[in-house]
């Protein structure tokens, strides 16, 4: 495919030329060469917010640890898709990664709880629970399998219904929809529980799918339906707001081991930082990336999601999800966004 080795070129070289902290130059203003190389890991091109702050996240890093820990970063699923990508962050070949709670929870289920659908009304709910209760039940689930995550969730956003042949009006529209969904259990139940057929289809492979139309549709952010250029396989838009997705900036936790404390104290600090900065970045790129996508000659339109509420209780798909989460998740859920069953 064209567009990604594109994408796949710009992207080396644009990071290593962003991140000159992977080769300190003979001028460094640093006292020292760097004694911890970090690897991390994300899906995202380079044009997304999230790797829009990635340079300056590493330069920060430079800094305050006076050049000790350099922060190396690969974007655009240069280490592989989601699943080899996890695969890898628990082996230590790579030392960090930023991923979505749900590509967790195939190893941990409970990490995909943000994704309930229709859960969260705005942010002001996804934060009272992310930096909250729930995040900090998810965050001790990771660790028992030796996946340490940052504090501060990183926004990918509230995620909408995209299709190339017929805008999505309604719940009748949806029936029998052919529908990417990224591979986690929660996506493929929730597209089922309303009539869709989803199909699991890695990240790497979304374009090609909608491209050679094996599927009809997929759902994402704005920010993502922008940064992988969906427009030019996809027309419409539906506003479903049907899942808040987040991602954990998670390491190895026997790479965070061999840093020592000060070093944590630092690199934590920065990383939850830049995290606090990127959620005010998307609330910008949400406010033009509407007209940005109708520009390219995406046409939006607004569901009704009531009825798409009124059915997952029906149908019992909230129950199921409470059961397999427990009660103590779900209760740190419905504390932030009301009860749910
Ligand atoms: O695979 C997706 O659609 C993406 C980019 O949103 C995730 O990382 C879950």
């Amino acid at each position: 495919m064209a567009y990604s080795r594109r994408q796949f070129i710009k992207a080396s070289g644009g990071i290593a030329l962003a991140g000159a902290g992977s080769v300190i130059p003979a001028s460094s203003p640093y006292a020292q060469s760097p004694e911890f190389v970090l690897k991390w890991s994300n899906n995202l091109q380079l044009s997304h917010p999230v790797n829009q702050r990635a340079g300056e996240l590493a330069e920060n890093i430079r800094r305050d640890t006076d050049g000790r820990v350099d922060l190396r970063v690969f974007p655009n699923s240069q280490m592989g898709s989601d699943p080899d990508v996890l695969s890898q962050i628990r082996a230590g070949g790579i030392d960090c990664v930023l991923m979505s709670g749900l590509i967790f929870s195939t190893l941990v289920p409970v990490a995909s709880i943000n994704g309930v659908g229709f859960a969260f009304k705005d942010y002001s709910q996804v934060w009272a629970a992310m930096d909250g209760g729930l995040g900090g039940h998810v965050r001790g689930a990771l660790a028992k399998v030796g996946l340490l995550a940052m504090d501060k969730m990183w926004d990918s956003g509230f995620r909408q219904i995209t299709t190339s042949s017929k805008p999505i009006n309604s719940l009748a529209d949806i029936r029998g929809l052919k529908i990417r969904v990224p591979g986690a259990p929660i996506w493929t139940t929730l597209f089922k529980a309303i009539g869709a057929a989803p199909t699991p289809v890695n990240y790497t492979e979304l374009y090609s799918a909608l491209q050679t139309k094996a599927v009809e549709g997929q759902e994402n952010p704005l920010a993502i339906i922008q940064s992988t250029r969906l427009y030019e396989v996809q027309k419409y838009v539906a506003y479903s707001n049907h899942m808040w997705d987040g991602w954990w900036f998670t390491f190895n936790a026997r790479s965070w081991a061999k840093l020592p404390r000060d070093l944590q104290e630092i690199v934590a600090r920065d990383i939850n930082a830049t995290a606090m900065i990127q959620r005010q970045d998307m609330l910008a790129a949400d406010a033009r990336l509407e007209a940005e996508l109708k520009e390219k000659g995406m046409v939006f339109n607004t569901l009704d999601t009531d009825p798409f509420r009124q059915i997952l209780k029906t149908n019992g798909f909230y129950e199921e999800w409470r059961k397999k989460f427990g009660a103590d998740a779900w209760k740190h859920l419905e504390n932030a966004v009301g009860p749910l069953v």
